[in-house]
């Protein structure tokens, strides 16, 4: 059956990856479903929306994360938010597969140093799929 997969990137931490989430998430989507496919979108709006419709937004996402059978994050790119969801996501027990390039950054310690995360460095993008064929199939 179809997983409900919860794909996290950086919005407002910057949209560097933009095109590389939006990637991953066509990627996803030939066997599973993605909840969150505006992540992977390159018009989105960066701007706070206020207090309101943040929180609708908040409200939507935290949603989306109880629902969600795994949380797959790309992590090149800092986010205050993501970092969030990763909290979260570990509170409600839903497994998290964290992706970065080694090449670019260093993860923080919060995430590497708490053995709840699967961690995954990567070189090349190319070393994402086969990754995600193991975790998306197991
Ligand atoms: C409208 C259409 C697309 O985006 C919007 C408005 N913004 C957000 N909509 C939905 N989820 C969001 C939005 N901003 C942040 N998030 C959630 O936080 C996403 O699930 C991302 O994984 C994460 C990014 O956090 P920041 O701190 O980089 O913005």
């Amino acid at each position: 059956m179809a997983k409900k997969i919860y794909f996290a990137g950086s919005i407002r931490g910057g949209r560097v990856d933009a095109e590389l989430y939006n990637r991953i998430i066509t990627y996803i989507q030939r066997t599973d479903i993605v909840l969150t496919e505006h992540v992977g979108k390159s018009n989105l709006s960066l701007t706070e929306q206020g207090r309101e419709r943040d929180a609708r937004i908040y409200d939507q996402d935290t949603a989306w994360l109880r629902e969600s059978d795994l949380l797959i994050g790309e992590c090149t790119c800092p986010s205050l938010g993501v970092g969030y969801e990763l909290a979260y996501a570990e509170c409600h027990g839903i497994p998290c597969h964290i992706f970065y390039d080694r090449t670019k950054t260093q993860l923080s310690a919060m995430l590497t140093g708490n053995p709840y995360f699967h961690i995954h460095p990567y070189d090349h993008e190319s070393d994402i799929y086969p990754q995600l064929d193991q975790i998306l199939h197991q």
